[in-house]
């Protein structure tokens, strides 16, 4: 039995990263964790899987926080209003904010394959209200809670 799990679980962890996937995050004035959200605030995803940020509500955007996206990505922002699709092939951690409500800690985390929270992610300087949800979020993908 146990013998039979190992292998099926080898087999789903080989045959996942074969379907790319597409998921959706809503950008909205209130949700369940409060206001100013998005929802899900946390995603782990693999390489090649897409993130759609849908504008549920209006005057929020999506875009990387600086220094919390892994080397050499460049980051993205999307408009006002604006849906967008983005494609994530690049291992890592990527905190997404909204711009306009980033002060009123609208942020959120995409985790992307296997990989360790880099311990330089909580030593960016974000907005005070960003700090209690954006921490949370970094324990939950650290595995200490659950988001
Ligand atoms: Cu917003």
């Amino acid at each position: 039995m146990k013998t039979y799990f190992l292998v099926l679980a080898a087999f789903i962890a080989f045959a996942v990263p074969a379907f790319a996937e597409t998921f959706e995050v809503k950008m909205m004035n209130r949700g369940e964790k409060g206001s100013m959200v998005f929802e899900p605030d946390f995603l782990h995803v693999q390489p090649g899987d897409r993130v759609k940020f849908i504008a549920t509500n209006k005057s929020h955007n999506a875009a990387t926080i600086d220094g919390m996206v892994p080397e050499g990505y460049p980051g993205f922002k999307s408009r006002i209003n604006e849906e967008i699709e983005v494609g994530f092939d690049q291992q890592g951690f990527y905190g997404i904010k909204c711009s306009p409500h980033f002060g009123m800690g609208m942020v959120m985390l995409i985790k992307v394959g296997e990989v360790e929270l880099p311990e330089q992610y909580r030593q960016i300087d974000i907005p005070e209200r960003a700090r209690p949800r954006m921490n949370a979020l970094f324990d939950s993908a650290a595995g200490k809670t659950s988001p």
